[in-house]
C-alpha cells in the first residue's frame, strides 16, 4: 500500500448481519472493501441497502470450497485484511443446490443440529485452511480475521468462558468452526501469518435473520400488534444467551487486526438473559402486557389487558443438545485493545423491536 491507496479489505459473508456492518465500518474508515458472494448465494444485498452501502461495496463472487478459485480471488483483489464471516449456521436454509436434500421422509426439516454436516464441515472448517493457505502462497502479510463462535465450548462449559476455558463442542457447526479457530492459531504459530480468532458470543441487531430467536421474537410480536399474525411459537423460553450488539462486536473485529500480532480474543457482554426475557422486554415495548402462566410446553405469555394468548411453546422448536451456560468474558479484548461494549441489553431490544414495527407497518421486511 502506498501512502495516497486506501487499504483494502476483503470480507466474505458480506451479505449477512456482521458483513455488512463491517463493511460499513470499513467503509467509513476509509477502506476499499470487496465483498464476497458465494455461488450459491440465497440472499440478496438487502442488507447492505439498508445501510445505504450497497453501490460502495464491490462484489466479487467466490466459491469457499474451490481452493483454486479462492487463490485466485486473493491474487487479483489483493487485500491488507481478510474478514471470513461466511458461514453455514445450523439456523440458515440450506444453500440452493443442497436444498432437495433437506426434508425427511415426514416432509420435516431435519432436526437443528445436523442440517448440512459434511457441506457444514467443508464451508466452515475447510473454508478457513483454503483462505489461510491462499494468503500463504501469496503474501503472508496479509491479516486475517476468522468469525469463531462461542457454540466451541459447548454443552458443558463452565461460565463464564474466556480464551483459556477449554472447548467441548457439539454439532457440526461447532465442530468445523473449532476446525477453523485451531488453522488459525496453526497458521500464525507456524507462518507467522497475522491470524486472528474472534471468539464472539451472540450478537444480534435489526440486520439479524429472522431463523434467529430474537429476531423471530421482533418481528413475529410486530406482525401481532398489526393484526398479521394470531400467536408466537417458540421452543424453549428458559435458554439463556449472552446477547450483544453487532455493531459493537465488528468494531472488535477490526480492531484485533489493528494490534502488532494475531491472537485469539473473546467479544462478549458478559450478561445472561432467558429468551423469555427477550420476549417479555420486546413486548413491553410494543405495547403488550405479557403474563407468563403454566410451564415446559404448556407455558403460554397471556396479554393482561386482553387475556389472548401471544406466546405459545411448541416442542418442535426445542434441540436435543441445547447449550445452557454460555456467559462470554471479554476482559482481555477490553484491556488489550480498548474494546467496549456500547449497547446494553434493553437498548439493543429497543433497537430491533423499533425497527421491526416500522418495518411491518410498511411492509417493508425484505430479509
Ligand atoms: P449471517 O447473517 O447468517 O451471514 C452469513 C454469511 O455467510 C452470509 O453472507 C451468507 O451468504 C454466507 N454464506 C453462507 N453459506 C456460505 C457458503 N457456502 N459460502 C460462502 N458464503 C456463505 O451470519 P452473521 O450473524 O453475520 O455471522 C457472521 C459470522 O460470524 C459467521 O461465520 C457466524 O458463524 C459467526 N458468528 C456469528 C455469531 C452471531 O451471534 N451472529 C456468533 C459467533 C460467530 P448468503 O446469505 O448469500 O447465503
Ligand atoms: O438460539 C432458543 C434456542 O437460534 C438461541 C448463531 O449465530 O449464536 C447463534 O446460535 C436460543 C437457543 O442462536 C427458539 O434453543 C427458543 O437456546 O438465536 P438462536 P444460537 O443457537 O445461540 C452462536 C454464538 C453462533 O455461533 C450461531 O451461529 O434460543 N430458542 N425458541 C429458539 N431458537 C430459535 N432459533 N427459534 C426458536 O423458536
Amino acid at each position: 500500500m502506498t501512502a495516497s491507496s486506501p487499504k483494502r479489505a476483503l470480507v466474505t459473508g458480506v451479505t449477512g448481519q456482521d458483513g455488512s456492518y463491517l463493511a460499513h465500518l470499513l467503509l467509513g474508515k476509509g477502506y476499499r472493501v470487496f465483498g464476497a458472494v458465494h455461488r450459491r448465494s440465497r440472499s440478496n444485498v438487502a442488507r447492505l441497502e439498508e445501510l445505504g452501502i450497497a453501490k460502495d461495496v464491490e462484489l466479487v463472487e467466490y466459491d469457499l470450497l474451490e481452493f483454486s478459485n479462492i487463490l485466485r480471488l486473493v491474487e487479483k483483489i489483493r487485500p491488507d485484511e481478510i474478514y471470513n464471516l461466511a458461514a453455514q449456521q445450523p439456523q440458515s436454509p440450506a444453500p440452493l443446490p443442497f436444498r432437495v436434500l433437506r426434508p425427511n421422509r415426514r416432509g420435516l426439516p431435519p432436526p437443528r443440529e445436523d442440517p448440512e454436516p459434511l457441506y457444514t464441515g467443508n464451508c466452515d472448517g475447510l473454508g478457513v485452511a483454503r483462505l489461510l493457505e491462499a494468503i500463504r502462497t501469496v503474501n503472508p502479510k496479509i491479516r486475517f480475521y476468522q468469525a469463531s463462535s462461542s457454540e466451541m465450548f459447548g454443552k458443558n462449559s463452565v461460565a463464564p468462558q474466556s480464551e483459556l476455558t477449554p472447548f467441548g463442542p457439539r454439532g457440526a457447526y461447532a465442530i468445523a468452526k473449532l476446525y477453523g479457530h485451531w488453522m488459525t492459531v496453526s497458521y500464525r504459530e507456524s507462518y507467522g501469518i497475522h491470524a486472528t480468532s474472534g471468539i464472539l458470543f451472540n450478537h444480534e441487531s435489526p440486520l439479524r435473520g429472522q431463523e434467529f430467536v430474537t429476531r423471530k421474537i421482533t418481528v413475529s410480536l410486530a406482525k401481532i400488534k398489526h393484526g398479521e399474525l394470531e400467536v408466537l411459537s417458540l421452543g424453549n423460553l428458559d435458554a439463556q444467551r449472552d446477547w450483544g450488539f453487532a455493531g459493537d462486536y465488528v468494531e472488535g473485529m477490526w480492531l484485533m487486526l489493528q494490534q502488532s500480532a494475531g491472537d485469539d480474543y473473546v467479544l462478549a457482554s458478559g450478561e445472561m438473559h432467558t429468551v423469555r426475557d427477550f420476549v417479555s422486554a420486546s413486548a413491553t415495548m410494543l405495547g403488550f402486557d405479557i403474563v407468563f402462566e403454566g410451564v415446559g410446553s404448556n407455558e403460554r405469555g397471556i396479554d393482561r389487558r386482553t387475556g389472548r394468548t401471544l406466546i405459545q411453546v411448541n416442542p418442535k422448536y426445542y434441540r436435543p443438545a441445547d447449550l445452557n451456560h454460555l456467559c462470554g468474558n471479554p476482559l482481555k479484548a477490553e484491556q488489550a485493545m480498548g474494546w467496549r461494549r456500547r449497547t446494553p441489553f434493553l437498548q439493543l431490544v429497543a433497537l430491533m423491536v423499533e425497527a421491526d414495527d416500522h418495518r411491518v407497518s410498511d411492509k417493508r421486511l425484505t430479509f
